[in-house]
C-alpha cells in the first residue's frame, strides 16, 4: 500500500547521513580530528562515554596553536583570557564552568562540578576557589605568545567585532554515543576574542551550547554565543529530534530559528551539530566555512557542513 507521508519521511531518511558503527563520536572544526581520536582512544581503554567526551577536548584545550579554546586562547578586552566550558550525560546530569581565570582544564573543572557538587554551574572567582580546592594548579595569567602578538595588534584600535570562522577553529564541542548507546557532551572555549569583561557565552549554558538525552540524541553549537542562546540551539534540536525530526531537519530549523531572531545576521556565524540514538547525523549553519569530525574505530574524517546563506 502507498502512504505518501511515510514513503516521504523514508526518502528524507535515506538522505541523512547515517553511522551503523559505534562507537561514534562528532566535534566540531578541524580540532576535531585529534579530539574525537582522544575521545575513541579513551573509550578502547576501558573508559566511559563521559570519560571519553572529557579526554577528547583536553587535547583542544592543551593545543598552544589554538587561539579560541583554553588559557592559550585569545583573551576579553582587558587582556584576561576568561574559560567555559560544561559537560552533560545522557542521563540527565551535567555540569559547567564559566568565567574562569587561569584553569587549564575547565571541562574536568566542569565534570567536578556534576560529580561534586549539589550544583550545575559555577563561575569567576567561586570556580577558581572550587578548583583551587578540589587541587587543580592554578596557571599564572599570562598570554600566550600568538595571543599576545594579536591583542597588540587589536589594542591599535581597539574594534570589536566577533570574527566569523576564525581559522577553522573555534569552540570545540564534542558528542558521542558509547557501543551501548549511551551517550555524552563537551564544550568548551576561550569565548569571543576581546569580549567585555565578565562576558559568558553559550559553551558553559547547558541546552545552549550543549544538550544530551539518551532518550533521543545530542546536539552542540559553536559560532556568536548570544545568538544561540537566545534559541536555546541545543536544546531545541534535541526537543525537534524528539517529535520525530532528523539530526540534520532539526540543524536546519535551528539555523532557520536563530536567523529570524538575530538582527544583523550577515555578521553572525553560527554551527549546529547534532546526533540521534540511531547514529543519523546532522550539521547546518548560518554561513559556509563550518565543518564537522566524524569518528568511529573505522575512520576519523572532517566533513564540510551545510549552511542557509
Ligand atoms: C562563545 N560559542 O563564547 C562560543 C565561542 C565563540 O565565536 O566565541 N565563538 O560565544
Amino acid at each position: 500500500m502507498f502512504i505518501p507521508g511515510i514513503n516521504a519521511l523514508a526518502a528524507q531518511r535515506e538522505s541523512s547521513l547515517i553511522v551503523r558503527e559505534k562507537p561514534l563520536v562528532l566535534s566540531t572544526w578541524n580540532h576535531g580530528l585529534p579530539a574525537n581520536a582522544a575521545a575513541l582512544e579513551k573509550l578502547k581503554a576501558g573508559g566511559t562515554i563521559i570519560d571519553a567526551v572529557e579526554s577528547g577536548v583536553w587535547v583542544t584545550e592543551n593545543d598552544l596553536e589554538n587561539l579560541s579554546v583554553g588559557l592559550q586562547g585569545l583573551p576579553d578586552r582587558e587582556g584576561i583570557t576568561t574559560l567555559d566550558a560544561s559537560i552533560m550525560s545522557g542521563d540527565g546530569s551535567c555540569g559547567s564552568v564559566a568565567f574562569v581565570r587561569q584553569i587549564k582544564h575547565p571541562i574536568t573543572l566542569a565534570r567536578r562540578v556534576m560529580e561534586k557538587t549539589p550544583h550545575v554551574m559555577l563561575a569567576g572567582e567561586g570556580a577558581r576557589q572550587f578548583a583551587i580546592a578540589e587541587g587543580f594548579p592554578v596557571e599564572k595569567e599570562e598570554l600566550s605568545p600568538k595571543a599576545e602578538e594579536a591583542y597588540k595588534k587589536w589594542k591599535e584600535t581597539s574594534q570589536y567585532k566577533p570574527i566569523i570562522n576564525i581559522e577553522n577553529h573555534d569552540t570545540i564541542g564534542m558528542i558521542g554515543m558509547d557501543a551501548q548507546g549511551n551517550m555524552a557532551g563537551s564544550c568548551t572555549t576561550s569565548g569571543l576574542a576581546y569580549k567585555m569583561h565578565g562576558r559568558v557565552g553559550d559553551s558553559p549554558i547547558i541546552g545552549a551550547g550543549l544538550y544530551v538525552d539518551n532518550e533521543v540524541g545530542a546536539a552542540t553549537a559553536t559560532g556568536l554565543g548570544e545568538s544561540i542562546i537566545r534559541i536555546c540551539g541545543s536544546f531545541l534540536i534535541v526537543e525537534l529530534m524528539r517529535q520525530g525530526r532528523t539530526p540534520q531537519e532539526a540543524c536546519e530549523e535551528a539555523v532557520k530559528r536563530l536567523i529570524s531572531k538575530n538582527k544583523n545576521i550577515k555578521d553572525i556565524q553560527a554551527g549546529f551539530l547534532a546526533m540521534n540514538k540511531e547514529g543519523e547525523v546532522g550539521a547546518y549553519a548560518v554561513h559556509p566555512g563550518f565543518n564537522f569530525a566524524k569518528g568511529t574505530t573505522i575512520e576519523n574524517e572532517l566533513i564540510d557542513s551545510k549552511s542557509h546563506f
